[in-house]
């Protein structure tokens, strides 16, 4: 197996002091580590004229080689065409989505600066790993200047079917650069079936017996394989992590506010993609359709601010501010806030011990790529008492999780039933849908995710593609 260079817009070089890192960055680091391989990518700085070549350091097995940015240029790319284009267009929110050409300029030129720095670091024999929306198109870069290595992307977020990605001006050139990788990989089947109707109705390619597509990447015939490889959370270290946060004092002063009112629990980035004020209504509908629960539960939404620098999320911000206040205004008694919203981000223990707290999981995006709260709040949970997730049929996870109480975000009193569901479901049935989930979980996990990804880009049969090039 060849070194192992991956590649994203941010890169998690670890500092001291550091609280641990999230799965997905374990999961990273642990193919890194085996392979002696590079993390490569933007180093979170902004300055005028930043040097070309990057900066190189090694932590714990692992080489990291990070570039600044030009503060217009990630600015136009990140806040700009990333964020506020591609990222409402992928997730089906049309309404939200911007388009200004010198952002998408911005765009390619990152992308076109990320692959200068990297190919002078590149030996013949590494297999690049490139992550996510922002960086589409660096394989094209990449191939432009020579490179022949095996590339693969992996997108974190969903793929839209062509009647959406359609509204984008360059949808049909951001769907030309797929074509330069050896392997494209999204999380579910449903994400398979948008990226597959793309390619036949933009660019009439249909896909061969083994799931590949065949097109012209810079004069040469190459294939691409496209395939489905859900992400997961590292399970066994999740679970552990929640099962001594439970005893922590910040779970333990959680526990003693409620008495003995359960708790609703839900936890994510203040994203609209995340449906926040639709679960809002959601449990509004539960106390005004069930009010048996009135005063007997409580709903805690942790909503981490995010990407500030987009109006929409500062809109967002503005929403919630108001619809908690509202519903703490219309149901509230004196000795009982139905609400509890804290706009700020929890330290990821305090966070695993409010999951295992919690008696339902509450996780309803209107669109979500995986959705690893609904994994972690699952993997949180008490064997012997375990609570029940309410998901979204829209999140990617909610193609695995057969143990999860399904819901329309959009229809607040399906919501508000499914809470009235989960809130008086017996022992007996909590524990037979957790654990189908968990067994789930504990095969799906971000190391596998990680090393099935590579296996298939590893084993693609490549000289076919040499042919191809003759
Ligand atoms: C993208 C895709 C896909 C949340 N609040 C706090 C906090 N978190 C942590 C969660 C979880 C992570 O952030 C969020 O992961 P998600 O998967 O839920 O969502 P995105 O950030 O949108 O991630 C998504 C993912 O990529 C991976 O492929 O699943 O669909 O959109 O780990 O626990 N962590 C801390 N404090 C908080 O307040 N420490």
């Amino acid at each position: 197996m060849g070194r192992v260079v991956v590649v994203s817009n941010r890169v998690a070089v670890p500092r001291r002091g550091e609280a641990a890192a999230g799965g997905l960055a374990v999961a990273l680091k642990d193919v890194l580590k085996a392979s002696g391989g590079l993390w490569f990518g933007w180093s979170g700085e902004c300055r005028k004229n930043p040097e070309k070549a990057p900066k190189q350091v090694r932590a714990a097995g692992i080489d990291y080689a990070t570039i600044d940015l030009d503060p217009e240029d990630q600015k136009g790319f990140y806040a700009g065409y990333s964020n506020n284009t591609l990222w409402p267009l992928f997730h089906f929110r049309l309404g939200l989505m911007e388009y200004d050409r010198k952002e998408a300029a911005s765009y390619r030129k990152v992308n076109r600066d990320f692959a200068e720095a990297l190919l002078p670091l590149l030996g013949p024999d590494d297999v690049v790993w490139i992550h996510d929306y922002q960086m589409i198109p660096m394989a094209t870069e990449l191939r432009a200047l020579g490179a022949k290595q095996r590339i693969g992307f992996f997108l974190h977020i969903p793929f839209p079917p062509w009647a959406v990605l359609s509204a984008l001006p360059d949808a049909e050139r951001l769907l030309r650069d797929l074509l330069a990788y050896d392997l494209v990989g999204v999380q579910t089947k449903r994400d398979l079936g948008g990226l597959i109707n793309c390619f036949q109705d933009a660019l009439g390619l249909a896909p061969d017996e083994d799931g590949g597509v065949r097109g012209e990447v810079a004069g040469l015939q190459r294939r691409t394989q496209l395939s489905a490889h859900a992400i997961g959370i590292d399970t066994r270290g999740f679970a552990t992590l929640a099962r001594k946060a439970a005893f922590g004092p910040e779970t333990q002063r959680l526990a003693a506010s409620m008495g003995d009112r359960s708790l609703i629990v839900g936890a994510e980035r203040l994203d609209y993609t995340k449906g926040l004020p639709h679960r809002m209504r959601g449990f509004a509908a539960l106390l005004k359709d069930f009010p048996e629960h009135l005063n007997r539960v409580t709903y805690l939404q942790v909503a981490a601010r995010s990407r500030n620098e987009v109006a929409s999320y500062r809109n967002l911000r503005r929403e919630l501010d108001s619809l908690a206040g509202r519903i703490n205004g219309d149901y509230a008694e004196f000795d009982w806030t139905p609400v509890r919203y804290v706009a700020r981000a929890l330290a990821r223990d305090t966070l695993a011990g409010f999951y295992r707290a919690g008696r339902v999981g509450l996780v309803t995006p209107l669109r979500d790529g995986m959705n690893l709260v609904a994994k972690e709040y699952v993997a949180a949970q008490d064997p012997e008492d375990p609570g029940v997730l309410v998901l979204s049929s829209f999140a990617g996870a909610a193609e695995s999780m057969d143990g999860a109480l399904l819901v329309n975000p959009l229809d607040a009193e399906a919501m508000g039933e499914a809470l009235h569901q989960a809130l008086c479901m017996p022992l007996d049935e909590r524990r037979d849908r957790w654990e189908s989930m968990m067994r789930g979980l504990e095969e799906q996990t971000a190391t596998r995710w990680a090393e099935s990804f590579l296996a298939e880009l590893e084993e693609l049969k490549l000289p076919q593609q040499e042919m191809l090039w003759a």
